[in-house]
């Protein structure tokens, strides 16, 4: 058995989570003396978003040295006391590793830039202008060209993100050796595993051809799950995973069922599973810059295809938040029923197959945050697309898709409880809080028996108790239903109903069994009755 399967796993965004010295920064001793609030809610696994020393262009996904932690968040030694609190507590951590890019400011680049004679020129993707014009036609995933002008080369560098996270050259061996010593590193310090970023960008096809069609999903195979992913993973397996017991969930764009399959097959274990994006396209196309109504189809559809085609052969992973992504209980649930649509998500997604993810202050029903000026926004994705909008729209209209689809609106400071700034720190907060804390924080869920959070904490006990949570098999029912989420799991002779109305309506329906016959383990509400109330959701266990 592999313990992965057994995760429970939260996301922690360091910078938002709890500062310990009210620098407005949340930082690794805010992690430490939170720790019993993670134990408490049951998670066995944390995900930390990065804290290494980074200029924060990208908020740490731009990596200026691997090895060490940024000053604003604390020291090596930190860390370690912060990984000994935490195995000490039963709980597993694993690290973001960012190895498609790295900062323009990380010494290899800063070398590499210089000239090409650099023994670091080729740790990176430099290029002549093609006929006076950019190499090629790539974006990057953050809006514009995917390559910037260096002067003392006269060449163009690649950067699939913003222009300050240069992509590495992983057809260099030296380079891949010297990000197998950076795994080791942490490795040999104790973290269990990594959430592998844009991983399956590493791998840019001979030639760096221009790709056809629509921008970045014209780029799979060519620089999405590019020809030598299997190699660099391969290698990667055979001279550091396999050395250690350890997990990786490789975080993957644009990725289907059948690809992912190519990297965490049982006995393929390039990776142990993969995030995919697919059921995020419920509520938008291809992007979320590109919004549209929310369907319940559009999100079960995705979610069903992963868990038909995993099934047995691989291992899902389940969210609907993280720090790139807008809050779920407002892009899926229903701010009217905002108690009541937490839970029934919570219930929705934590019942599948698969290993699921909480991402900070899900577990108690934050919110997007809304803020009404561009200054007020630090994202660098958010001003970029800002600028693309205005091409187009007025000031105001874009301002709408920005309070619609900012990553910000996931990266509020953690709202704690009730004094100033959410408890989030007594000095002004990098990002604001959300002026909701006063009603959403958790010190009024942890008091509440009803609250989200003690709504999760019994999901994730009950996950604990019944093997067929995580090992049953899944079967959907109605899937052609926009208002009705209703799917089975059944494991050595037990079975599972999840029922849930995603309507702000009465919902009445066909129960297929009969339900005398089962225990009703979880409801959202007090009441049980033979048909829905809004946002109900509720989980039976009986025989088969
Ligand atoms: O959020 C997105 C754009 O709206 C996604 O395309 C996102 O950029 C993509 O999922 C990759 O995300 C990861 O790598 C980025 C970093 O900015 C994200 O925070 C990280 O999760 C570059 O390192
Ligand atoms: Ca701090």
């Amino acid at each position: 058995m592999r313990w992965y399967k057994e995760s429970i796993v939260y996301q922690i965004y360091p910078r938002s989570f709890k500062d310990s010295n009210n620098d407005g920064i949340g930082d690794i001793r805010g992690i430490i003396q939170k720790l019993d609030y993670l134990k408490d809610l049951g998670v066995n696994t944390i995900w930390l978003s990065p804290i290494y020393d980074s200029p924060l262009d990208d908020m740490g996904y731009d990596i200026r040295n691997y090895c060490d932690i940024l000053p604003e968040y604390g020291t090596l030694e930190d860390f370690k006391e912060m990984l000994g609190e935490m195995h000490k507590r039963g709980i597993k951590l694993i690290m973001d590793l960012v190895i498609n890019h790295t900062s323009d400011e990380h010494p290899w680049f800063l070398e590499a830039r210089k000239s090409v004679n650099s023994p670091y020129h080729d740790y990176y993707i430099f290029k002549k202008a093609k006929e006076g014009k950019k190499p090629n036609n790539w974006k990057s995933f953050f809006g514009g060209s995917a390559w910037e002008y260096n002067e003392a080369t006269d060449e163009y560098f690649l950067h699939l993100f913003s222009k300050r996270q240069p992509d590495l050259n992983w057809e260099n061996p030296e380079l891949r050796e010297e990000v197998k010593k950076i795994l080791k590193f942490w490795l040999d310090l104790g973290v269990d595993g990594f959430r592998c970023d844009v991983i399956n960008l590493l791998s840019k096809k001979e030639g760096l051809p221009s790709t056809k069609g629509l921008p970045i999903i014209s780029g799979k195979g060519i620089y999405i799950d590019g020809p030598k992913m299997h190699e660099y993973l391969q290698e990667l397996k055979k001279d550091v995973f396999s050395k250690y017991d350890m997990f990786t969930v490789g975080e993957c764009v644009l990725i289907d069922p059948k690809t992912a399959l190519g990297y965490v097959e049982e006995g393929i274990d390039e990776l142990s599973m993969v995030f995919h994006f697919e059921h995020m396209n419920a509520d938008c196309f291809l992007t979320k810059w590109l919004p549209r109504k929310f369907k319940l189809r559009r999100l079960k559809k995705p979610l069903s295809k992963w868990q038909y085609a995993l099934v047995d052969k691989g291992w899902n992973s389940l969210f609907l938040e993280n720090h790139d992504q807008p809050r779920s209980v407002n892009r899926f649930g229903n701010l009217n029923f905002h108690l009541e649509s937490a839970k029934m998500l919570a219930t929705y997604i934590f019942s599948q197959k698969g290993t699921p993810y909480i991402y900070q202050g899900q577990e108690i029903g934050m919110t997007n945050a809304h803020y009404t000026r561009m200054d007020q926004y630090q994202d660098v994705e958010t001003h970029n697309m800002y600028k693309i909008l205005r091409r187009f729209f007025s000031h105001k209209k874009a301002m709408k898709y920005v309070q619609k689809s900012s990553r910000d609106n996931s990266r509020t400071p953690m709202q704690w409880n009730r004094n100033k700034n959410a408890g989030f720190s007594e000095g002004k907060p990098w990002l604001e809080v959300n002026p909701n804390y006063l009603g959403i924080n958790a010190e009024e869920n942890l008091k509440n028996e009803d609250s989200i959070f003690n709504y999760y904490k019994k999901l994730i006990r009950l996950r604990k108790k019944y093997p067929v949570f995580v090992h049953g098999d899944y079967r959907e029912h109605y899937a052609r239903s926009n208002k009705l989420a209703y799917y089975e799991r059944n494991y050595k002779g037990k079975k599972l109903l999840i029922i849930c109305n995603f309507s702000s309506k009465k919902l009445y329906f066909n129960a297929i069994y009969d339900l005398n016959k089962f225990k009703l383990l979880l409801n959202n509400y007090q009441e049980d009755f033979d048909y829905l109330l809004p946002y109900q959701a509720k989980i039976y266990l009986g025989d088969y």
